[in-house]
């Protein structure tokens, strides 16, 4: 089949963010289907997926959701129009599906959120929720001409109309299409230098508001960490000049975080790295092994320094381990970053003023603050705001919605703010229009990576 896959998000900050869910979706698909990808990043209208679907005639178009919205509730953007106006152009361009034209296929991490939801809103004819290598199960459905039944039957997909069910994780492999040339991913290259690949898939941990589990299930399967270091050269080869590595929580499992490192490095990968880490007290030595094999920035998942808050979150950690993990981390000379998820259940004024002091200790570190824990369909904070009758079962939830707990959201943020002084390197939600503005400069002038770390100059 001839089959269009295109990438909806233009969201540029913090950093223009590569579209690896659809390389993995292409490289999943048989080879004798005909691919084509398209990413709309730069392309602020919709003539370019027009134009793409004239010229190609896909007989299915897949559209990938990434970000519903930015999540930051100190300067909210949403982005489900960008899915309605997409279907859209493709209807514009070759007709419905009835009257000849192609099929069309939502998915993506921000889709797999909403499936129901977001297939209605965008009139799409199908969706597919969760890991995208089970595309290729449903293009051979389509082909074969199968009926609604036999497509509901499906593991992921969502049909209009019909009750939907969460996938299983994906037993397969994780084949991934990889971009050979820099002409393939130039936005990127000219604004930070950064392309990304995964380790792992999974989250095995349960944080009480959190998504990855729903999106990428919750059994840790790691990838061969040879596989891993042939992709990370192969990236390397094709441009790149930092990598992200973007698993859910890359130190999951210490001991794969080891080996994907040693592999990268036995590869011949020369450049620096980063990725999201639990602070969780590590092994002798963890960080200045994987600073050896390129590890140059930690970005901790902290959310708060309240032992009482980390465990409504139910956080696998406490404030020690966090301390313990920062001063491993920074006696390996390492750059960190913590992400805090401040108004969540639990939180109060004193839990607010002791978490602020306690980042205090935090010596030579980026904080970022997210102010407002957004609720998620299917999460235990869902259900928990159901019990306190915050939010109602039937409540989409898709303009973002955020747990009522504590002090309100302006307030955190000022309070926030007001400690932070004109610091630089404390910073509130993704940093606003000034450090995207810095961010932007580092990257024109030719800086590589997320650049926070310049912050604690
Ligand atoms: C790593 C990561 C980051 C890194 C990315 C670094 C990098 N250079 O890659 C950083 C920190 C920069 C980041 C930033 C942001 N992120 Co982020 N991020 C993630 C994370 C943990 C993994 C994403 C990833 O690459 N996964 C691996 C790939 C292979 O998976 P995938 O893209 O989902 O694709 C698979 C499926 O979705 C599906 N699929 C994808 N496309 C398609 C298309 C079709 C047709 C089909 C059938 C299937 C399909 O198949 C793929 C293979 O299985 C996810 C959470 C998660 N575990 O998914 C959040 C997540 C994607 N991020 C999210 C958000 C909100 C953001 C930010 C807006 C946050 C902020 N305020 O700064 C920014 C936006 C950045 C941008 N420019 O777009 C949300 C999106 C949902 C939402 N609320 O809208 C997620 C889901 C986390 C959450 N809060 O729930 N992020």
């Amino acid at each position: 089949m001839r089959v269009l896959l295109a990438s909806l998000n233009r969201l540029a900050e913090p950093f223009p963010v590569y579209p690896l869910g659809l390389d993995h979706v292409a490289g999943a698909l048989d080879p004798r289907h005909e691919v084509r990808l398209l990413d709309l990043l730069e392309q602020p209208g919709e003539d370019g997926l027009g134009a793409a679907v004239r010229g190609f005639d896909p007989q299915v178009v897949g559209l990938s959701l990434r970000n519903v919205d930015n999540t930051d509730v100190s300067a909210a953007r949403s982005f489900v129009d960008d899915c309605r106006r997409a279907v859209a152009a493709v209807r514009a361009a070759a007709g419905p599906r009835e009257a000849g034209g192609p099929w069309v296929v939502l998915g993506g991490a921000g889709y797999t959120l909403f499936p129901e939801r977001l297939l209605a809103l965008g009139a799409a004819d199908l969706g597919l929720a969760g890991e995208g290598e089970r595309f290729g199960a449903v293009l051979q459905a389509l082909e074969a001409g199968a009926g609604a039944d036999a497509l509901a039957a499906l593991p992921g997909v969502v049909l209009p109309g019909r009750p939907f069910h969460r996938p299983p994780p994906w037993a397969g492999g994780h084949p991934r299409r990889l971009p050979r040339t820099p002409e393939e991913c130039g936005p990127y290259l000219a604004r930070g230098g950064m392309l990304n690949l995964q380790t792992q898939r999974g989250c095995p941990f349960h944080c009480a508001y959190c998504t990855y589990p729903l999106i990428e299930g919750g059994r840790l399967r790691a990838f061969p960490p040879e596989e891993v270091g042939r992709a990370a050269r192969a990236l390397q080869d094709a441009g790149a000049r930092y990598l992200f590595l973007a698993d859910s929580v890359f130190n999951a499992d210490p001991a794969h975080s080891l080996a994907v490192a040693e592999a990268m490095r036995a590869a011949g990968l020369s450049l620096p790295w980063g990725a999201f880490f639990a602070p969780l007290a590590p092994p002798d030595g963890f960080y200045a092994h994987l600073r050896a094999c390129g590890l140059a920035h930690v970005e901790f998942g902290t959310d708060h320094l309240s032992d009482a808050v980390l465990a409504r979150y139910h956080k696998s950690f406490r404030a020690a381990d966090v301390f313990a993990a920062h001063r491993a981390a920074r006696a390996a000379g390492l750059p960190v970053a913590h992400y805090f998820m401040l108004g969540g259940p639990g939180e109060t004024e004193a839990t607010l003023g002791a978490a602020l002091e306690a980042a205090e200790q935090l010596e030579r570190a980026a904080m970022f603050f997210f102010c407002g824990v957004r609720i998620y369909p299917g999460t235990g904070l869902w259900r928990l705001a159901q019990q306190e009758g915050q939010i109602r079962p039937e409540d989409e939830l898709l303009e973002p919605t955020y747990y009522r707990a504590g002090p309100p959201s302006a307030d955190i943020i000022a309070r926030v703010q007001a400690r932070a002084a004109g610091r630089l390197h404390w910073v509130v939600g993704s940093g606003g229009e000034r450090f995207q503005t810095m961010l932007a400069r580092m990257h024109r002038r030719g800086r590589v990576g997320p650049q926070w770390d310049k912050l604690l100059l």
